[in-house]
This record gives C-alpha cells, sequence and structure tokens, in this order.
C-alpha cells in the first residue's frame, strides 16, 4: 500500500523538525516547505537527524502560486502549517507582515484546498496567545478569545477561517490551539531558550554579565515539543476533524523558571527589589545573575496563560510524557530528546 505523503510549511523550525522526524518515523514522505533565503539554515533537522530524509522545496506563505504549484505537484494527503512569524514582541515592530504570513497566508491555503484539493487534510498551528487577556482560568476550546498582540489576532483571524472553512465546506481543518512548547531547538530569543543558554554558559563558566529579562511575573504553561507534535498528528487521524487544546494545565512564571533553571546546575537564586529594579543573586556567592531590562517588555502582555487540556486528553488520548523538570534539564544540556 502507497504510504502517506506530508507537507510541513515552517519545517526548518522547531516543530517542524519534530514533525518531520515523526511522520518519518509513521512511514510517511515528507515534503518541507521553506522559504528561500540568502543562507537558508538546516541546522534543526541535522540536529533531529532527518536533514536527509526530508525532500525539500520552496514554499513561501506570502506566495500563492508558489504554494499551489507545490501542492499540486506532491498532491499531499496530509498538510501541516506551521510557517508563521512566531516571535509576539516582533508582530509590534512588523504587525503587517505578521498578519500576511500568519493570517492571510492561511485564507489562501484554504482556498486552494477548497478549490482545488477539497480531500487534503490541513492542520493549522493555532495558539495560547489567542486567550490574550484571558477570560476564563484555565483557557478551554469553549474560551472566548480576547488577543492582546498582532501575532495572536493574525493567528486568531486564520484560527476562524479553518473554522468557517472546515463548517461551511466539509473541508477536514484541524486546530491545535497550543500552550508555549520548548526543547533544544527553540529559537534563541524566546525566554525559555534565552534563560537556559545563559545557565549553561555560567555552568562553563563563561559568563561576565547578568542575564538581562523582561516581565518576570508573566506566568505560561510550558511543555516539550516532541509532545506536543504527536497531538497535531492524532488529531489528523481521528475521523472528525476538531480544535483542541494542548498543554500541561501547569503554569510557572517567568521567575520560577529562572529559579528552575539554575536549580538544574546546583544554584540557588534568590530576589530582591521589584518590578524593573528586581534582580536575582546568587545566594551563596551573593553574585547577581539576573536583571529587569525595560527593553525586554511589550506594550501589552498576556499576563497568564494556563490549559484546560481535557478534551485532547479524553478524545484523542492525548497526554504530555515530559514534565517541565525534564524540558529544563535537556535545555540547559542543550539536548535533543
Ligand atoms: P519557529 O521555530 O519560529 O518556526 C517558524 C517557521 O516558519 C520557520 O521555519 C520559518 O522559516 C517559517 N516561516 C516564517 N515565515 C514564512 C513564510 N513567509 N513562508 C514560509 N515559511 C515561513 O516556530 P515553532 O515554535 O516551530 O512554531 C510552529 C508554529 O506553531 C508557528 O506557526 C507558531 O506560531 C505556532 N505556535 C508555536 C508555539 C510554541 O510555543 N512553539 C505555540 C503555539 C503555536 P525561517 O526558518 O525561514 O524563518
Ligand atoms: O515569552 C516574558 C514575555 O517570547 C514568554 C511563541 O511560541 O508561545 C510563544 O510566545 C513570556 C512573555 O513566548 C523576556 O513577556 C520576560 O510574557 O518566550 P516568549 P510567548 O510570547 O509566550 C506562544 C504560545 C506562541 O504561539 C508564540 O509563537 O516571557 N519575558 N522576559 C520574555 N520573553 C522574551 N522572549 N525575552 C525576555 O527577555
Amino acid at each position: 500500500m502507497k504510504g502517506k505523503t506530508a507537507l510541513i510549511s515552517g519545517v526548518t523550525g522547531q516543530d517542524g523538525a519534530y514533525l518531520a522526524k515523526l511522520l518519518l518515523d509513521h512511514g510517511y514522505r515528507v515534503i518541507g516547505g521553506a522559504r528561500r533565503s540568502a543562507e537558508r539554515t538546516y541546522w534543526r533537522l541535522e540536529k533531529i537527524g532527518v536533514v536527509d530524509k526530508v525532500e525539500i522545496v520552496d514554499f513561501d506563505l506570502l506566495d500563492y502560486s508558489n504554494m499551489y504549484s507545490v501542492i499540486e505537484k506532491y498532491k499531499p494527503d496530509e498538510i501541516y502549517n506551521l510557517g508563521a512569524q512566531s516571535f509576539v514582541g516582533t508582530s509590534f515592530r512588523q504587525p503587517l507582515s505578521t498578519i500576511q504570513t500568519n493570517g492571510i497566508s492561511v485564507c489562501m491555503l484554504l482556498d486552494i484546498i477548497k478549490n482545488f484539493f477539497p480531500k487534503t487534510k490541513i492542520y493549522q498551528a493555532s495558539t495560547s496567545e489567542m486567550f490574550g487577556a484571558v477570560r476564563e482560568m484555565p483557557q478551554s476550546e469553549k474560551t472566548p478569545f480576547n488577543p492582546v498582540s498582532p501575532y495572536g489576532c493574525a493567528k486568531l483571524l486564520a484560527h476562524n477561517m479553518m473554522e468557517i472553512y472546515r463548517d461551511s465546506y466539509d473541508i477536514f481543518a484541524c486546530c491545535g490551539i497550543l500552550f508555549n512548547h520548548e526543547s533544544a531547538l527553540r529559537g534563541d530569543e524566546f525566554v525559555t531558550k534565552k534563560i537556559t543558554n545563559y545557565v549553561r554558559d555560567v555552568r562553563d563558566n563563561k559568563v561576565s554579565k547578568p542575564l538581562e529579562l523582561g516581565n518576570l511575573n508573566a506566568e505560561r504553561d510550558w511543555g516539550f515539543a516532541g509532545d506536543y507534535v504527536k497531538a497535531m498528528y492524532m488529531m489528523m487521524q481521528v475521523s472528525k476533524p476538531d480544535t483542541y487544546v494542548v498543554g500541561s494545565g501547569k503554569k510557572y512564571s517567568i521567575r520560577d523558571f529562572v529559579e528552575m533553571a539554575f536549580h538544574s546546575i546546583g544554584v540557588c537564586v534568590g530576589w530582591e527589589g521589584e518590578g524593573k529594579e528586581e534582580i536575582g543573586r546568587n545566594v551563596n556567592t551573593g553574585e547577581i545573575l539576573v536583571v529587569v531590562n525595560e527593553k525586554f517588555y511589550r506594550p501589552n502582555e498576556v499576563d497568564v496563560l494556563l490549559a484546560n487540556p481535557k478534551k485532547a486528553y479524553d478524545w484523542l488520548k492525548w497526554k504530555p510524557e515530559y514534565d517541565i523538570a525534564d524540558l529544563v534539564s535537556a535545555m540547559v544540556d542543550d539536548r535533543v530528546f
């Protein structure tokens, strides 16, 4: 029997690498969509060991004709739309391109599927950032959305269009509302990677100045990317397309995450001061390890996110395998698992 073909947009990103590996392990032919750049890098696909197995093609979410040609050529059974401008902070500085890349692109993809390839299944990388200034704790599929960033707003446009096309045209359109998920393959600007890179340098005696962070009070529900791509795959295998919240159901502040990361190398952090004056010291040596820099604050902040993943647990039988301690230690060690 012929194996399935999947097209992954954003295959050069964190989730693209984990999902490519998962699908290859399931016997798929994996077409990896990547946009053109002067120096395209496959370091994540290399690090996870699949760079020679994924068929990389030019696939730019801003270009309808390019997307149409790739889908027409490979006729994928499943499309996983992971490509995005994924950094919330940047979305405040580049709102229009974020809306194009994260929102309008999905309208184009849905139009291609509806008109030309109606049997192709599509997964959309929706996000907890759409809950924004949260209207309910914890957040489930029924929680009203209230985005507070251009990123969240663009993703909500895509999310709404997915549900509209699912309901109106019978398209197999799945949305995973994923909460923050991390790994050693995370981009360096995200807070978990920034913290764990720094802690590794402290362990290896490579730092000369404190780590600068923004809002230490924000709380997030963090999980491991390898677990979360399994949920994407599972949603696409059940008989009915739907929307699922995917998260751990536990939340920690940025300050907690700093403490956990230092704890993994045997350093205890104590805090002094408040808000933008707060600092974190090594309680044994008195050395200043963390300072707050206003530069890393956002014009508007999502204060807290906490998943209610009951639907994914009950209907997909999905559960995360790894907890935050596994995640923190792997990231500090720069270990891919
Ligand atoms: P990531 O590491 O930033 O990867 C994003 C990918 O999108 C990269 O491969 C990037 O390519 C690609 N991309 C950007 N603009 C593009 C364009 N115009 N055309 C084609 N590709 C483009 O993000 P991630 O953490 O893997 O996240 C995957 C998806 O899940 C994203 O849609 C993100 O918004 C969403 N999401 C992530 C989380 C999370 O916590 N990680 C949570 C919820 C939802 P380059 O390599 O060329 O930049
Ligand atoms: O920030 C605070 C920051 O950039 C987390 C993306 O994958 O998850 C991610 O978006 C929190 C925020 O992730 C720094 O203000 C403090 O409250 O790691 P982050 P994010 O904004 O939650 C969602 C679900 C996605 O969909 C996105 O694609 O940490 N924070 N100090 C900081 N954040 C950063 N980046 N850098 C700091 O220095």
